[in-house]
């Protein structure tokens, strides 16, 4: 949708222009009219993820949406008369995406609707690293054996695709392209301190200020003819502007050149970088730039950090400043993270890790508004939606959800609350298909009911049930348990589509869906509000999410099980 920028040349011109455009209304962001086929998203790259399934609240629109295939909902679009921001259309194209491209060792749910499955490598196929959150160790993955058959490490698939890509670019393109991307506000950045009040330019209360009122926009420059050799090669930006993260920056320069007389290098364009062309270098570069295991870099971190504050940190690195972590000695024996402020805890010596012990200890701010641990949300937003302080909140009303609109609530069946917590025998859908977890659990994935709502609606304990509301269905098995709150049914998070789902009667035969047919993206607009203190965007920290609690579903007995 952008037109043709005139005569502009540098990337400030081109930043100019388009803020110009975007200011007069000539040019839009594409989620102002997502359902113009210009604004659609094509192509989906599906990596370590289950993304048609697990992760996908609301499933079935999917199906419907993306993929323009069967599903099972039969909801009508009721939205109309409460959209504003953006252009309605009542015809709406479906099937948006042109090509789904799945990287997986399993045929889960998202391989099973794609176009194309790119076989991975398993955890003792290839080398990659691991690490968590949860506890304060890196792993190695270690090839104990080569990938079966046709099927490559996820850094070879990659690296695969970059070659050909390189290989096509010629023919398509007569040189490096420009894009113009934007990107938002983000955690650790000023952005903190950029929208302490909520205005909206388009509609003339504000400026449109990049990185300010508006998201940053960037110009990128893809030169898909070297798509290859970038890959293959640790740039020369990484050596130049270093690393940052927690509001602290390190330099790594001198590191970068040391690293690039010792280890393999690749030379091209005139000039040479540190090798990324095998997946071990691929691991070593990050254990030999990463604070949590280079000393070196922990320390000079703690020095960015002691300059915010005022406090010599330096000390919490001192006796690990000498570690250097190899990707063949993590193979020896995993090793612990260090302590950095890119964390909160503190791990030295045997030290448990436990979050927050630097603020509490070093007396390091708290990334919030006024560093310090915050019950009190101090922002418009919040206090107009009554939530700056902890408060109860009454769950959303049936009326209010319309899950249940077309949906048979009166043939025998009960309106129970739909809860999807994660699992016990499974790690979100992966190892729950496996004969030993299955073997645990009925063999299925079953839903949980409470006994007394169960006796009303003549369910005994593995009968088979259908669940069902306007978004989709589940048949599956009852587990009836006085566990279970009277007024809620459970379905753990997260069954797959390949493994014990009959058809359903109350759609139509049409084969029953997941979890997550029963759920659909409802976004709180809470978690919208960014550039103000701890309320910035930062990828799996803070942005909108799908929230599916007030979810509900009629559960029945199914008499005719066909698979
Ligand atoms: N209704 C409902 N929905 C939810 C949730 C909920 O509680 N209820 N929870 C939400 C939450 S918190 C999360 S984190 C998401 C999780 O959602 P996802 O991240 O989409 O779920 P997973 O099922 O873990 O998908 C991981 C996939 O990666 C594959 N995989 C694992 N290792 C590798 C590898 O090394 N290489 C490759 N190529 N593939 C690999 C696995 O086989 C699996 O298919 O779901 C969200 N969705
Ligand atoms: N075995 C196993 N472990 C995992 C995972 C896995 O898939 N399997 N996934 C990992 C991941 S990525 C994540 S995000 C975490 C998630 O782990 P948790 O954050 O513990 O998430 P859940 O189990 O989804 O939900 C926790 C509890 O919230 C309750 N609950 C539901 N609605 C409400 C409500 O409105 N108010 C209150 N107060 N409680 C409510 C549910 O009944 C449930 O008991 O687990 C991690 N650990
Ligand atoms: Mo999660």
């Amino acid at each position: 949708m952008l037109p043709a920028v005139h005569g502009a040349k540098t990337d400030e011109e081109i930043v100019a222009h388009t803020v110009k455009e975007l200011k007069s209304r000539q040019l839009k962001f594409a989620m102002e009219d997502p359902d113009n086929p210009e604004s659609f998203p094509r192509l989906f790259y599906v990596w370590r993820g289950n993304a048609l399934s697990s992760s996908a609240k609301g499933h079935e629109y999917f199906l419907k949406h993306y993929l323009g295939t069967h599903n099972n909902t039969i909801a009508e679009e009721v939205a109309k008369p409460e959209v504003k921001a953006v252009v309605w259309h009542d015809k709406v194209q479906l099937g948006k995406m042109d090509l789904v491209v799945d990287l997986n060792f399993r045929m889960d749910t998202s391989a099973l609707y794609s176009d194309i499955v790119l076989p991975a490598a398993t955890y003792y196929e290839k080398n990659d690293l691991n690490s968590t959150d949860m506890h304060s160790f890196i792993h190695p993955l270690q090839a104990a054996v080569p990938p079966c058959w046709e099927s490559k490490s996820d850094w070879a698939i990659f690296k695969g695709i970059a070659e050909e890509t390189s290989k096509l670019a010629p023919k398509y393109f007569s040189g490096p392209v420009k894009d113009i991307l934007v990107s938002p506000l983000m955690h650790d950045t000023p952005a903190e301190l950029a929208q302490p009040t909520v205005k909206d330019w388009a509609k003339g209360e504000c400026d449109l200020i990049p990185g300010k009122t508006a998201p940053n926009i960037k110009i990128v420059a893809r030169d898909y003819a070297n798509l290859h050799n970038r890959f293959v090669s640790l740039g020369h930006n990484f050596r130049n502007n270093g690393l940052a993260m927690h509001g602290t920056h390190y330099d790594v320069d001198d590191a970068y050149d040391e690293y690039l007389k010792t280890h393999p290098t690749e030379k091209w364009g005139g000039k040479e970088y540190p090798s990324l062309r095998d997946d071990k270098d691929a691991c070593n570069v990050i254990l030999h730039f990463a604070p949590e295991t280079n000393g070196e870099m922990a320390h000079r971190a703690y020095v960015s950090e002691s300059v915010k504050t005022g406090i010599d940190h330096t000390h919490l690195a001192k006796d690990t400043r000498a570690v250097r972590t190899t990707f063949e000695d993590l193979t020896v024996q995993p090793r612990r993270t260090l302590t950095t402020p890119f964390w909160t805890g503190i791990t030295n010596g045997k030290r448990t890790y436990s979050d927050y012990c630097q603020n509490i200890e070093e007396l390091i701010p708290w990334r919030t508004l006024t560093g310090r641990q915050h019950l009190y949300l101090d922002h418009e937003a919040y206090i107009a939606f009554g939530e700056h302080l902890p408060t109860f909140k009454p769950r959303a009303e049936l009326r209010v959800t319309r899950d249940l609109e077309k949906s048979p609530k009166n043939e025998g069946g009960m309106v129970l609350n739909y809860l999807t917590p994660h699992g016990k025998w499974h790690i979100h859908s992966t190892y729950g298909d496996t004969l030993r977890m299955k073997t645990l659990s009925r063999g299925c994935y079953p839903v949980w009911v409470n006994d007394k709502d169960a006796d009303l609606i003549g369910i005994n304990d593995n009968d088979w049930i259908e669940v069902f509301n306007d978004h989709g269905v589940v048949c599956t098995r009852a587990i009836v348990s006085a566990r279970i709150p009277q007024g809620i049914c459970l379905l753990y998070h997260a069954p797959e589509r390949t493994l014990g789902v009959p058809k359903s009667p109350e759609r139509g035969m049409k084969r029953a869906g997941v979890h997550n047919s029963l759920t659909r993206t409802r976004l709180k607009p809470l978690f919208m509000i960014g550039g103000y203190a701890q309320f910035t965007y930062a990828f799996n920290y803070w942005g909108p999410q799908g929230v599916n609690r007030d979810t509900f579903v009629v559960v029945r007995k199914l008499n005719k099980v066909v698979f």
